[in-house]
C-alpha cells in the first residue's frame, strides 16, 4: 500500500484544494491530509483564518479520495507523521517549492502546479475590498504599528491624521518614512479615505477621537487605555454596536497565543482554584516626556495599568471587584509608582506600575494547587512555569509571541471587521469598560492626594 501525506489549512475549501487533494491521492493508495490547526496556521502567519477546524476536517473528509485526517498544530510533526504512516510520498502545491526538500531522506517529495485563480484569501477577499485604514497619532506605537501591519495582508493605511499638520516635526518624518499615507488635514478628510482607523494619540483624546470616528461609520481599533472614564467606554461600546460597528481596544497582550493558552490552562483548573494574582509593568522613563508632562493624565497607572489590570479582571471577572490605591506622587501629583489592591469574593490581586521605580515586571498567579510565574515581559508572553509544592516539579510552556505582538489583533480587527464571530472574547467590552472605570476612579483618588 503505497502511501501518501499532504497537509493544508483548506480554509474557505475550495476547487484548488479539491484538485490538488485528487492529484495528490493518484501518487498512491491511500491518502491521509494534515488539517492546520488554527494556533499552528497563526504561528506560519496566517491570522485570519475563518472555517473552524470541524469544518474544515469535513470539507476535506468529503472528498472520495481521501482515505484518512488528522490534525497538523506543531514543528516538526511532519517527520515524525512520515515515520509513524509508514509514507512513501509527501506532496503539496508548488507555492511551497523546495520547502519541504528537507522530507527528501524519509520519502519522496512531490511538489503539485497549484490551480491559478483561487485561494483562501482572495476568497476572504471577496466582497471585501481591502480594509484602508487611517492612522490618527504618529508617536512610537503608530511606528511599530506600521511595521506590524504589514502582516496582514488585507489591512491597507492609507492616510493620517495630526491636530497640527503644518508643526509636527515626528508627523514630517513619519510621513517621509511612509510614503504610501496621505496626510489627511481634517478628521472628516481622513474619514472620507478609510474604512476604520486606529487611535494611537494621547489617551485624553480617545474618547473624543473613536466617537468621531464611531459617528462616521468607520470601525476603531484605539490604543490603551480606551477612555479614562468607564461611562465614556460603555456610551462608545454601544455606539458601535448600535452601528454593527467593531470598537476594540488594543491591549495587544489579550490577542496574543501565549497569553491566550495560560488563561485556558488556569481556567482548566491547572493550579487548582485561583486565589491571587500579581502583576508589574515598570519601564524606568527619564523625564522630560509625555508620560510624565501629560496635563491630563501623565504618569505610571494610566500609561501601564491597562497591562497590568488585564489578567486581573480576565481571572477575577468584572462584577463585585474592590479596589483601593497606593501610589508615589513626584512634586506635580504624577504617580511614578502605583499599586493597585483589588479583591472579589475570596479572590485578591495587585497590579503595579512604575514609570521612576523598577520593579520585577512579572506575572505570577497563585492556586489552590500551585502557582504559575511569568518573567518579565510577560505581556509579550512566550515562556510560563507552573510550580508545584515539590520545588523540582516545574512544567514550562513555550508559545509563539512574534514581532511586536501587534500583528495578532490586527488580525483579530481584520476577522472581526469582515463580520466572522468567534474571537470577541479575547477582550469584552464589560472587561475594558471596568478597567476605564480603575483608570476614572485613580484619577479622581490622584487628585485628591
Ligand atoms: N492549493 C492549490 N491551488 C490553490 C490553492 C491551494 O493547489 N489555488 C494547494 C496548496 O498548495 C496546498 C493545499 O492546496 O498544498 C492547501 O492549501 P492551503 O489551505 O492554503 O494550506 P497551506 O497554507 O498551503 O498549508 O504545513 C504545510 C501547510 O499546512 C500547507
Amino acid at each position: 500500500m503505497k502511501k501518501v501525506i499532504t497537509y493544508g489549512v483548506f480554509d474557505l475549501f475550495h476547487e484548488g484544494h479539491k484538485r490538488l487533494l485528487e492529484r495528490a491521492k493518484a501518487l498512491g493508495d491511500y491518502l491521509i491530509v494534515g488539517v492546520t490547526t488554527e494556533q499552528y496556521a497563526y504561528h506560519r502567519g496566517k491570522y485570519c483564518v475563518v472555517d473552524p477546524i470541524e469544518q474544515r476536517i469535513a470539507n476535506v473528509r468529503s472528498l472520495a479520495c481521501v482515505d484518512e485526517v488528522i490534525i497538523e498544530d506543531h514543528d516538526g510533526q511532519k517527520v515524525e507523521d512520515i515515520e509513524k504512516y509508514g509514507i512513501a510520498v509527501f506532496t503539496i502545491g508548488d507555492d511551497w517549492y523546495g520547502k519541504f526538500d528537507y522530507l527528501q531522506p524519509f520519502c519522496e517529495v512531490v511538489y503539485l502546479k497549484r490551480t491559478p485563480g483561487i485561494s483562501s484569501s482572495a476568497l476572504r477577499g471577496i466582497g471585501n475590498s481591502p480594509l484602508y485604514l487611517g492612522l490618527i497619532g504618529c508617536g512610537r506605537i503608530a511606528r511599530r504599528f506600521m511595521q506590524e501591519v504589514g502582516y496582514i495582508r488585507d489591512i491597507q493605511p492609507v492616510a493620517l491624521y495630526h491636530p497640527e499638520p503644518d508643526r509636527s516635526a515626528t508627523l514630517r518624518s513619519f510621513l517621509a518614512e511612509h510614503t504610501a499615507i496621505a496626510k489627511a488635514r481634517t478628521l472628516e478628510k481622513l474619514f472620507d479615505l478609510v474604512d476604520a482607523v486606529y487611535i494611537a494619540a494621547p489617551h485624553a483624546t480617545h474618547y473624543e477621537y473613536a466617537k468621531a470616528a464611531l459617528l462616521a461609520g468607520k470601525h476603531v481599533l484605539c490604543e490603551k487605555p480606551l477612555t479614562l472614564s468607564g461611562s465614556q467606554a460603555l456610551e462608545l461600546f454601544q455606539l458601535a454596536e448600535k452601528s454593527d460597528l467593531v470598537l476594540m481596544e488594543g491591549i495587544k497582550t489579550a490577542y496574543c497565543p501565549g497569553f491566550l493558552n495560560l488563561l485556558s490552562l488556569i481556567r482548566s483548573g491547572i493550579i487548582g482554584k485561583i486565589h491571587d494574582v500579581e502583576s508589574c509593568f515598570t519601564r524606568l522613563t527619564p523625564e522630560p516626556c509625555r508620560e510624565w508632562d501629560d496635563p491630563v493624565c501623565a504618569g505610571s497607572f494610566t500609561e501601564f495599568g491597562s497591562y497590568t489590570l488585564l489578567p486581573i479582571v480576565k481571572l477575577l471577572g468584572t462584577k463585585n471587584l474592590k479596589w483601593h490605591f497606593q501610589s508615589v506622587l513626584n512634586k506635580n501629583r504624577v504617580d511614578s509608582y502605583t499599586k493597585v489592591l483589588v479583591s472579589c469574593g475570596d479572590k485578591m490581586a495587585a497590579a503595579k506600575t512604575g514609570l521612576g521605580i523598577k520593579s520585577a515586571g512579572e506575572l505570577t498567579v497563585s492556586g489552590t494547587n500551585g502557582y504559575i510565574c511569568v518573567q518579565a515581559p510577560w505581556w509579550k508572553t512566550k515562556v510560563f512555569e507552573i510550580h508545584r509544592e515539590d520545588p523540582h516539579d516545574i512544567q514550562v510552556f513555550s508559545n509563539d509571541f512574534l514581532g511586536d505582538g501587534l500583528r495578532y489583533e490586527l488580525g483579530d480587527f481584520l476577522y472581526r471587521v469582515r463580520g466572522h464571530a468567534g474571537r470577541d472574547y479575547k477582550l469584552r467590552p464589560e472587561e475594558s469598560v471596568l478597567m476605564a472605570e480603575i483608570m476614572e476612579d485613580f484619577l479622581r483618588w490622584r487628585r485628591a492626594q
